[in-house]
């Protein structure tokens, strides 16, 4: 099957065949929040690559054996001896950032860096709780609760967003801070169709509204957007335990 397609490669599919050009190779899923993150580096960075989109579902048998850990993002530096595979959304981000650094997106002071790394771990509070929220058919009372974390969460980075006074997190531009959480960002809406009118940040969060608006404006961005009909579609998929990776393929 042929790379850089939205197909997802699955059991009992050949390995993909490459172009032999030096390009980085990229696994990912083209609904996964972790490997959006790398999209949107190597977009921002103006870094060509390839990708491979994997049915994590139906692991294909040849990519446990290229990457053992089986997850995606996880980027193959054809040009390192050995062809090393690196795993781990932040890890390759940050390995990116130093290897192609024309286009700088982690700040250079090792204070702001350690602070903005430290927020898109803190992050990982709101993406569990909205992940609960659209993949686990709780009680009424118990989404309340998930709700109030949500919010509660965001609320710091509404707050940390007024007082930087910066049109993104990482100031005139954005950079990683900003990359690494639109993934979450792009799929919150979700929620307006499963809980309703329960779910708005733009009355409750101003200055992440308008971030928000100006963010998804971004190239970067642009590139792997999908719409909130989109991602509710593969989500509702994926809740009922048939998560429909192709979902693009047949649309388009
Ligand atoms: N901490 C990892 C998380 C990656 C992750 O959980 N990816 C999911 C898809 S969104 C995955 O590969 N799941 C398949 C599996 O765990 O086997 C990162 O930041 O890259």
């Amino acid at each position: 099957m042929a790379v850089n397609t939205n197909r997802h490669f699955g059991k009992g599919s050949s390995e993909p065949s490459f172009a032999n050009d030096g390009q980085l190779r990229l696994f990912s899923m083209r609904f996964c929040p972790f490997a959006h993150r790398i999209h949107l580096v190597l977009n921002a960075k103006n870094i060509p690559y390839h990708v491979a989109y994997i049915n994590l579902s139906d692991k294909p048998e040849w990519y446990s054996k290229l990457n053992p850990n089986g997850k995606v993002p996880a980027l193959q530096l054809v040009n390192e001896p050995g062809e090393p595979f690196l795993a781990e959304s932040m890890v390759i981000a940050e390995y990116l950032d130093e290897k192609y650094p024309e286009v700088k997106l982690f700040p250079d002071d090792p204070l702001e860096k350690a602070q903005t790394k430290l927020w898109v771990e803190r992050f990982g509070s709101i993406a569990g709780a909205f992940y609960k929220l659209v993949y686990e058919k709780n009680a009424d009372d118990v989404n309340e609760q998930l709700l109030k974390t949500f919010y509660a969460e965001l609320g710091q980075y509404e707050t940390e967003l007024a007082r930087r006074g910066t049109r993104y997190f990482a100031g005139a531009k954005p950079g990683i801070f900003d990359y690494a959480v639109w993934p979450w960002f792009e799929r919150f809406g979700i929620l307006g169709s499963l809980i309703g009118d329960k779910y708005s940040l733009d009355d409750k969060f101003p200055k992440l509204a308008q971030w928000l608006h100006l963010t998804r404006e971004d190239l970067a961005v642009q590139k792997h957007l999908l719409s909130t009909y989109t991602h509710t579609q593969f989500s509702l998929g994926r809740r009922d335990g048939t998560p429909h990776y192709d979902l693009l393929v047949e649309e388009s």
